[in-house]
């Protein structure tokens, strides 16, 4: 299941960002920096069902591991502690982050053309961000 999304992807396309980011509670400063950097996602899973998901840029490179379905802790990119959780869902990797009484979800979908795209959903904001793998 997990399989599929297992290797560097790198940004292409990012839409809406700006609000979604603005949803979040993101200040001024760190959005810029956020819509300006086209990060790599680096996804690894070991043979213990440990998976590492490493987020690269210029701006920040973040890594968190975690084991499907069990919650942990998260630092964010723009520093948010949040309590996370990823699962499968209809063959997407869904990570749901609860802080502060808010929620939001990133559902990473690989297409059949070989993409992965990164739904964020805040509320009623959405942005699609658009990966092509590098390796
Ligand atoms: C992705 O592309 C989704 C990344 C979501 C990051 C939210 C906060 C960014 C603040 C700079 O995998």
């Amino acid at each position: 299941m997990v399989d599929k999304f297992v290797g560097t992807w790198k940004m292409t396309s990012s839409d809406n960002f700006d609000d979604y980011m603005k949803a979040l509670g993101v200040g001024f400063a760190t959005r810029q920096v956020g819509n300006r950097t086209k990060p790599s996602l680096i996804i690894n899973m070991d043979d213990q069902g440990m998976i590492c998901v490493k987020s690269q840029s210029t701006f920040k490179t973040v890594e968190i591991k975690f084991k499907l379905n069990e919650p942990f802790e998260e630092t964010t990119a723009d520093d948010r502690k949040t309590m996370t959780v990823f699962s499968i869902e209809n063959g997407n990797l869904v990570q749901k982050q609860n802080w502060d009484g808010k929620e939001t979800t990133i559902e990473r979908e690989v297409t059949g053309d070989g993409k992965l795209i990164a739904k964020c959903v805040m509320g009623d904001v959405v942005a699609v961000r658009t990966y092509v793998k590098e390796a």
